[in-house]
């Protein structure tokens, strides 16, 4: 009788940990990783090897030819410059499918399935991604890397389980996430918002999902922590209390502030910013909005902005500009490397091949001194019709080499100056006498106002902008 006991118990301990659910919690926990482990054999892209950088004329899709990871730039490490990451859910859970079609794509490891064995693979799929394309960072949402379970219960013990995995295969590297977030936009229970839902039960769920990726994050040595806030805002007002929302997620946000400091938590918590889709408005708009929320709420020492590309030119910016807005006020914490389409007016998260927009993000970076412990993940995905598996390589070389070649243009126009110069002289009247007694707020409207009547009509002058277009396009 004991034995059979003994046996059931092995039996259930053994599917939990490689079948498709997982109802023991200790299962991985303590690092003792199911037999599934290695229930995949051999690499997972046998045919690709690492890449290397062979230089702008080489002809290899599969080389880098303006990343040279080692490289110094101002005195940094390209890599250093870069820190590239990958997005876990683009990369290993995205799978074409488009609200008019089926999904395209079917990577060989993966059955479709949300299964514990298939996570597993992915993981394990995504740390050769990563090795082999000398990458060391990867972002990731809770659900993606691991199944949503029955309960909060079962989705914690799934979600342990594969991150023992992670925290297995990243022993021996120098491979950490950029960030982890929590998904809290594709379940049914948050289609009013998480914190921002008129639901005090779900806005409790929703703090315990974020406590929860929080920990994880942590646990694998993650550098940041992101909200996107994908169901935070309104589809009208006339069915808000904006007010009240505002409020919650304020709250929600403090809290997260305080239980990241109670834990010992050392990432950076980032806010990224979007202005709509999935909802019509989306409270975290834009940059200078995100901003403004912070500050009304007295929460802008503990947290930063993740900017996203698309999302810049959702709101009717350039990528450029947020990254500017978010700089000069010491906000600019990481970044979402992607691109739009010019004709379509959605989140198309393509891969960025722009190469002057790279050049203006890393004017940017440059004069940030860097992203770390921010980085560029590319939160991009490969087109629908992009269906073998080496495109996936060279999506990611691809955006490399653009920023890569970004950051060389940026530091070559910054090292040159020309254009520093144009800009410098623009304000150069500022250099005088009343331009600091302005600058240094000692003067007021009224010695404005005698100092002008007494003065000539100020002159006419160029703004230069055909010029200043001459000198960034010739470094491009
Ligand atoms: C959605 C988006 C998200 C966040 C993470 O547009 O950008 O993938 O980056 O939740
Ligand atoms: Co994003």
């Amino acid at each position: 009788m004991k034995a059979l006991l003994f046996s059931v118990v092995l039996l259930v301990a053994v599917l939990s940990c490689s079948g498709q659910r997982v109802a023991d919690i200790t299962c991985g926990v303590d690092g003792s990783l199911g037999s599934d482990f290695q229930e995949w054999e051999g690499e997972f892209f046998p045919n690709i090897s690492y890449i290397k950088y062979e230089g702008p004329a080489s002809h290899n899709p599969l080389a880098y030819k303006y990343y040279n990871a080692e490289e110094l730039i101002f005195g940094k490490k390209m890599k250093d410059w870069l820190r590239f990451s990958v997005a876990f859910w683009h990369t290993f859970r995205g799978d074409g499918g488009d609200p008019f079609g089926s999904p395209t794509k079917r990577w060989p490891w993966d059955d479709g399935s949300n299964s514990l064995t298939v996570a597993v693979r992915r993981m394990r799929a995504n740390f050769e991604f990563l090795k082999k394309l000398g990458v060391e960072k990867w972002c990731f949402h809770d659900r993606d890397i691991a199944p949503e379970g029955s309960t909060l219960e079962e989705s914690n013990a799934n979600l342990d389980y594969i991150v023992s995995v992670a925290k297995k295969l990243q022993e021996g590297t120098n491979i950490r996430p950029l960030w982890g977030t929590a998904q809290l936009f594709k379940h049914p229970r948050y289609m009013h918002g998480a914190a921002t839902s008129p639901d005090v039960r779900v806005y409790a769920y929703a703090a315990a999902q974020v406590k929860k990726a929080i920990e994880v994050t942590k646990l694998l040595g993650g550098e940041n922590y992101v909200f996107w806030g994908g169901r935070e805002g309104y589809q009208t007002l006339l069915n808000t209390d904006l007010k009240k929302e505002l409020d919650h997620m304020a709250t929600f946000l403090r809290s997260a502030a305080e239980y990241k400091k109670k834990i010992g938590f050392e990432g950076t918590l980032l806010l990224e910013p979007k202005p709509q889709e999935p909802t019509k408005h989306q409270y975290d708009w834009d940059a200078a909005t995100t901003m403004g929320f912070l500050k009304n709420y007295g929460l802008s020492d503990d947290y930063k902005l993740n900017l996203e590309c698309n999302h810049a030119t959702l709101s009717g910016h350039s990528c450029h500009h947020e990254l500017e807005t978010a700089r000069i006020y010491g906000m600019l914490g990481s970044v979402d490397a992607n691109t739009g389409d010019a004709q379509t007016g959605w989140d198309t998260d393509q891969f960025l091949t722009d190469v002057s927009e790279a050049t203006l993000i890393m004017l940017s970076v440059i004069k940030n001194g860097g992203l770390a412990p921010g980085g560029f993940n590319f939160d991009a995905k490969l087109r629908r019709e992009s269906v073998d598996v080496e495109d996936l390589f060279i999506a990611h070389i691809s955006g490399m080499d653009t920023i890569a070649r970004g950051l060389r243009n940026a530091a070559k126009l910054l090292e040159e100056g020309r254009l520093t110069k144009l800009v410098e002289d623009r304000y150069s009247s500022f250099n005088s006498p009343l331009g600091k007694t302005i600058e240094e707020g000692k003067v007021g409207f009224e010695e404005l106002e005698k100092i002008s009547l007494e003065a000539e009509e100020p002159p006419i002058t160029s703004g230069k902008q055909e010029l200043a277009e001459m000198i960034f396009y010739s470094y491009v």
